[in-house]
């Protein structure tokens, strides 16, 4: 057949030799057909992928690489900048401006925004970490990619205004999960599908189309660590999960401390992922354009909700491109019950 199967959350069949097997590349080339685009698009998505698929390489080959250890610079976080932080922001650059679809990009790492030269420009703004998680490469923990793309709205020269754009307007966004495997999510807001990275081919296989979130999960999400300073209304929903008073079983907690990894990880098996405001974080911690609304689009395009508590992430209007909110994101249910709390701290 030559059309991607549509039923929801479909398996490609695991074992068999599949000789009509979806890639990415496939399943967005034809994704383009049928939305009548230029290609424009498709060659901007295709250009991501390909600048995931080598960090996954070196990601995995870091060791044996010596990719590891400190660059000795540090980024507009005020991180520790390392060598594979670098690699993955150099890149995603040089992937999205050599396919000539983009004019401004946003990158954490990066101070400012980078404007495409005129000769290589799109109509495309593409928001994204290179490598969100660095803190725990040298762990091997599970890190990722996060992108997020918008269309250029005006027709004066491209600049970093063009980035501060709410959620809503979001064309497409996902990101790269660098675990066990290399799974690539992405919604261009048709729902979510997810793609496994085949080493043996080098190509993303599609293996879930059209992914859909619990409603309600058993899983909670946030750093603990911060509990002294948490506000009353994160205070009090942690102890509802913790010591239900309908009699029903505490939720379990889970943290890995990777952004991809904890809100894929929300995705698949549902619950809810926290990183809100707290005394000494008043804004949160996570960036808006390139962690909260790539984030909140995947969760909403699954039937998901993401909410900085007084608003749903993807109506914020950004005031700078290295913005923080307050971000809880997850199952329904999970959200509704934490805003209602949140508002009642908040009237
Ligand atoms: P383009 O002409 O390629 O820039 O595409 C114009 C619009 O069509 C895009 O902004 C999307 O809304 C839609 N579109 C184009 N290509 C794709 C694709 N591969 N997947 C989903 N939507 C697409
Ligand atoms: P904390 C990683 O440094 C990151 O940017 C996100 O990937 C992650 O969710 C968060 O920070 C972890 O922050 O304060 O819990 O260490």
């Amino acid at each position: 057949p030559d059309q991607v199967p549509r039923s929801p959350g479909e398996h490609v069949r695991e074992g068999a030799f599949d000789t009509n097997v979806v890639t990415l590349t496939r399943f967005v080339l034809e994704e383009g057909r049928r939305a009548h685009g230029t290609g424009e698009l498709t060659n901007l998505l295709n250009s991501i992928c390909t600048a995931r698929q080598a960090i996954s390489t070196a990601v995995r080959k870091a060791g044996i690489a010596n990719l590891y250890g400190i660059a000795g610079s540090t980024n507009v976080t005020g991180d520790q900048v390392k060598k594979l932080d670098i690699l993955s922001n150099d890149l995603v650059i040089n992937m999205i401006k050599s396919s000539f679809t983009s004019c401004v990009l946003v990158s954490e790492e990066d101070e400012r925004a980078i404007v495409v030269e005129p000769d290589r420009r799109g109509k495309y703004i593409v928001c994204f970490d290179p490598l969100d998680g660095s803190s725990n490469i040298d762990c091997l923990v599970s890190i990722g990619t996060i992108f997020a793309i918008y269309k250029k709205t005006t027709d004066d020269e491209p600049d970093e205004k063009d980035a501060l754009q709410p959620g809503r307007n979001l064309v497409a966004a996902g990101y790269a999960l660098y675990g066990s495997a290399t799974m690539m999510v992405l919604s261009t807001g048709q729902g979510v599908d997810c793609f496994m990275l085949d080493p043996a081919i080098g190509e993303f296989i599609l293996v879930d189309r059209d992914v859909k979130i619990k409603k309600k999960g058993k899983i909670y999400s946030l750093n603990e660590g911060y509990a002294q300073h948490f506000y009353p209304d994160v205070t009090e929903y942690l102890q509802k999960k913790k010591y239900p008073e309908d009699g029903s079983a505490p939720y379990g907690s889970r943290y890995v401390g990777s952004m991809v990894a904890d809100v894929h990880r929300t995705l698949v098996y549902g619950g809810i992922f926290l990183y809100p405001a707290n005394v000494k974080s008043p804004k949160g911690k996570l960036r808006l354009l390139y962690e909260c609304n790539p984030m909140a689009f995947i969760m909403e395009q699954a039937g998901g909700m993401a909410t900085t508590g007084a608003a749903n992430v993807l109506d914020i209007q950004p005031s700078n491109i290295h913005q923080r909110v307050p971000v809880v994101l997850g199952s329904p249910d999970d959200v509704q019950e934490y805003i209602s709390i949140y508002r009642k701290h908040h009237p």
